[in-house]
């Protein structure tokens, strides 16, 4: 069975995973399938993150998806174990075998980007600012924000300075994740992404091309989806205009 899931919450993450610990195959991120499926026992999904699961729901008793205590200590910290679905299976389900590929991604080489920039995260929960800025109406002016080429593909460098775990959100592109500080991309982060988790005192690269939707008046945003750091300004606009 294959399940969409959404964490819609304002600063709380999941741990997901079984209560008879069986593993489970995530088959896609938020922009789309991932190259391919791939094995865990535990999943853990931060505010908008989207992921997509199938598992095997043959089983001679209940099982339960549920929320396991989180390691993430900053945010939305999740002690306990939260059951969030009782699965109860019928004498009717049949496995059947995923495929071995499921999606093709060309991955954007960092020598194609036109421009990198810097984004850095600080400030606490109360002011949290990118690159210093924190973003008010008082403050949302036309001339100051971001320019981008129509064509273009940027690297957009995450930096966390703050205490915080921020999950970086980008409108209208989809993005790859290129690196990250802390080492390898695991398996589960090669697909498309639009929402990207950075922890405290590390960095992660986004890479992304932009390749529509020109328009001078009106801005996209990009911001962190924990709510409390975006309503306290955690976010700027970015303009896409014509090459
Ligand atoms: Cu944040």
């Amino acid at each position: 069975m294959r399940f969409r899931l959404l964490n819609a919450s304002n600063e709380g993450f999941y741990t997901l995973g079984f209560n008879d610990n069986r593993a489970f195959y995530q088959v896609a991120t938020d922009g789309g399938l991932l190259p391919t499926a791939v094995s865990l026992t535990r999943l853990e999904i931060g505010p908008a993150e989207r992921v997509e699961i199938v598992v095997d729901v043959t089983s001679a008793s209940d099982f339960i998806l549920q929320s396991f205590p989180s390691r993430d200590a900053n945010n939305g910290n999740r002690n306990g174990t939260t059951t969030l679905l009782t699965i109860q299976p019928t004498a009717s389900a049949s496995a059947v075998a995923l495929p071995a590929t499921l999606n093709t991604i060309e991955r954007l080489a960092a020598s194609s980007a036109a421009v990198t920039r810097d984004m850095v995260l600080a400030g606490g929960d109360n002011n949290p600012t990118i690159n210093g800025q924190s973003m008010t109406t008082a403050t949302m002016d036309m001339s100051k924000m971001l320019q981008i080429r129509l064509g273009d593909t940027e690297i957009w460098h995450l930096i966390n300075r703050s205490r915080d775990t921020h999950l970086f959100h980008v409108h209208d592109v989809q993005f790859q994740i290129l690196d990250r500080s802390s080492g390898a991309l695991a398996a589960n982060e090669l697909g498309l992404k639009d929402t990207i988790r950075v922890p405290p005192g590390e960095s992660a690269r986004i890479i992304m091309h932009f390749t529509d939707f020109t328009d001078a008046m009106t801005p996209y945003m990009y911001h962190c989806h924990i709510l409390e750091h975006e309503d306290n300004g955690m976010m700027g606009e970015f303009l896409v205009l014509p090459a």
